[in-house]
């Protein structure tokens, strides 16, 4: 039974410790929940005004329209863009703090901070056209971090976004302009998703899907910020071997498990951590204090310093049911409102620390960039304190930890493409698409979700696509899923890439120093990351002379859930990308959105999106797919 809900082997092991202990996690939730609301499934169910709930019978029988007159294509439009504009918060609000920051870090204001790549901020300076000659570092910050909250604040409807403007190809900027798509704004944009989907406003799902590719592009800008200024800030990452799964959690360690997405919270806590380790030893902690990530704040604090993950989004639970974690430290998003609960079965104290994110039944410990290092040390001490509380018989940690290489950014990915041509580095990899030892690039992006056995598409995709020579990269949960299975190993390469692929992962790999073949799969990072992909697509793109959607790559979520995944999927799209999904989105009761979404998408657009529940169907499309644009290239 438990292989068929994960295929994560830590799983195996404690969901039947969860069971005898009584603990009920989000597989037994998900069972429970069966069967789910149809309505809900296809989008038709509309809750957005007190005259409803309304409900549109999908076999022509029942009502066709709503109360107040909208039919199924209004309903199903509004529902999925009100989605978007929540993935888009999330992502620019993310965003936001970290431009803020820098901005606080600019001023002198936040001694907690500093600016630890300097080159990274003037390469970022430089795209979004600051002149920064004779102009010192905080300068630079300051000018950096005005043109970024600019995003946030300007007016002007025709001038777009300096990330997005400074982000896309030429081409494909000019494309979504003449759509009228590129935000100007990204609070703005959120806001008039809002307002438009009101009740008695925008009706039109043709017009409505507009705007929510408009708030998807906002959540793209957010994202491209986010990005950039948080390597500006805590270091660009480059290639790093560590581990993942729940073995890295250590038994005579304090463990301290950071879980959400902002990295403002968990770098400082990381660097307190180290202070204190003496403290934890004399706790009785002979290993110290030992961080280990959950979800994208473990992927930020992994690509940057190597901190092993435990766990991606549906295992949060299980980490605490190892009863080994002292502290599982919270910020925002994708925290399972669950594991108050579940750390209350054990000694371990969740700390909630974002103001506007609190969970019933945790502690809260405020967390503010000005007062940063003492927020970490009262974290990190509740911790000490949770540890002396532990109860050794409760303990059980699954031995299953496997290798990682991590820390794929653009920045390394072109250094170690530079050891093979240092003048031109993009034309190695260029050559190899060319000439088909490549076949394509695919980006494994998004979420875990009890629709899918846990992991288990990824992995069936990713072995597929490899041993057909495609160059996969990944980010988010898929890229913890990947990690967790082995596959960021250079094994991995050995065992399941394709001839021709395995020879170019060699000879770069060899040659930037790595003593054999790349990972199989390039770890860029957090969800917010995906604009790294973006970025080498962009770079590829334009020295070929050509816009994204001639290129042969696509992108894949094939365990989506999150509304922010509804976000990215759809700014993918925008960006012309072929944009698979893996679980069904609550959009088929409207066929109109549903043809607006994977087929007329093509000709505005360029990408679309491909749905597929079964992975190996799902890779062999998306093999197709590459094939179809390899021929429009004449490659
Ligand atoms: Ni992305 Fe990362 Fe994971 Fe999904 Fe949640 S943690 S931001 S939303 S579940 S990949
Ligand atoms: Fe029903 Fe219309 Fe209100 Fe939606 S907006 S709940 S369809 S009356």
């Amino acid at each position: 039974m438990t292989m068929k809900l994960s295929t994560d082997p830590s799983a195996a092991t404690l969901l039947p410790i969860a069971k005898k202990e009584g603990i009920s996690t989000v597989w037994d939730r998900h069972r429970a929940m069966q069967p789910q609301c149809g309505f809900g499934q296809l989008g038709v169910c509309c809750r957005i005004c007190w005259k409803g709930p309304c409900r549109i019978d999908p076999f022509g029988d029942g009502p066709q329209r709503g109360i107040c007159g909208a039919d199924a294509d209004t309903i199903v439009a509004r529902n999925v863009i009100r989605m978007i504009a929540a993935g888009a918060a999330g992502h620019s609000e993310h965003g936001r703090h970290v431009a803020l920051a820098l901005q606080g870090v600019a001023e002198g204001r936040l001694p907690a901070y500093q600016i630890r790549d300097e080159a990274k901020l003037r390469a970022v300076a430089a795209k979004l056209g600051i002149c920064t000659e004779g102009e010192d570092i905080p300068a630079i910050a300051a000018a950096v971090a005005k043109a970024t909250l600019e995003d946030f604040q300007n007016q002007d409807h025709d001038a777009p976004c300096n990330w997005v403007e400074a982000s896309l190809t030429k081409k494909r900027l000019e494309r979504l302009q003449a759509l009228h798509v590129v935000p100007h704004n990204i609070d703005a944009v959120i806001t008039q998703i809002m307002g438009r989907t009101l009740v008695g406003c925008d009706a039109d799902p043709v017009n409505l899907i507009l705007g929510g590719i408009k708030g998807a592009l906002a959540d793209f800008d957010g994202m491209c910020l986010a990005t950039e200024l948080s390597d500006v800030l805590f270091g660009t990452p480059s290639p790093v071997v560590t581990a993942a799964n729940l073995g890295v959690i250590k038994p005579d360690a304090v463990n301290i498990a950071v879980h959400g997405h902002n990295p403002l919270l968990s770098e400082v806590v990381c660097e307190v951590a180290g202070q204190m380790d003496e403290e934890a030893r004399k706790a009785g902690a002979k290993d110290g204090i030992n961080i280990v990530g959950i979800c994208c704040t473990g992927n930020e604090v992994m690509v940057r310093h190597g901190i092993p993950l435990a766990a991606n989004y549906l295992s949060q639970e299980l980490a605490l049911v190892t009863g080994a974690v002292d502290a599982m430290v919270v910020d925002v998003q994708c925290i399972m409102p669950s594991v108050s609960e579940i750390g209350a079965c054990f000694h371990t104290a969740v700390i909630t620390t974002m103001a506007e994110n609190k969970i019933p039944g945790a502690t809260h410990v405020e967390f503010r960039e000005e007062t940063a290092l003492e927020n970490a040390r009262r974290i990190v001490a509740t911790a000490i304190e949770a540890y002396k509380r532990r109860d050794p018989r409760r303990v059980n940690i699954p031995d299953f930890k496997q290798t990682a290489i991590v820390g794929f950014g653009v920045e390394s990915v072109v250094g170690a493409l530079a050891t093979l041509n240092a003048e031109d580095p993009l034309q190695p990899l260029i050559e190899n698409i060319a000439n088909g030892n490549i076949r394509g690039i695919a980006l494994f992006a998004g979420c875990n979700s009890t629709q899918v056995a846990q992991d288990s598409s990824f992995v069936t995709m990713a072995k597929k696509l490899a041993a057909n020579n495609v160059l996969m990269l990944a980010t988010g949960c898929g890229a913890g899923a990947f990690a967790k299975h082995g596959l960021m190993t250079q094994e991995a390469t050995l065992e399941y890439a394709g001839d021709s692929l395995k020879a170019v992962m060699t000879a770069i790999g060899t040659s930037a120093g790595l003593n054999g073949p790349l990972p199989l799969v390039l770890h860029m990072g957090s969800c917010v990351d995906n604009s790294r992909a973006v970025q080498v697509a962009v770079a590829v793109a334009d020295k070929l002379g050509v816009d994204l959607d001639q290129l042969p790559l696509v992108a894949s979520a094939p365990e989506a859930m999150s509304e922010k995944a509804v976000a990215i999927g759809t700014w993918s799209v925008a960006l012309g990308i072929p944009t698979h999904l893996g679980t069904m989105p609550q959009v088929t009761g409207s066929a109109k959105v549903t043809e607006l979404l994977t087929q007329t998408a093509k000709d505005l657009l360029g990408g679309y999106f491909l749905v597929e529940l079964d992975p190996n169907l799902a890779a062999d499309k998306l093999l197709e797919v590459i094939e179809e644009r390899r021929k429009g290239l004449g490659i």
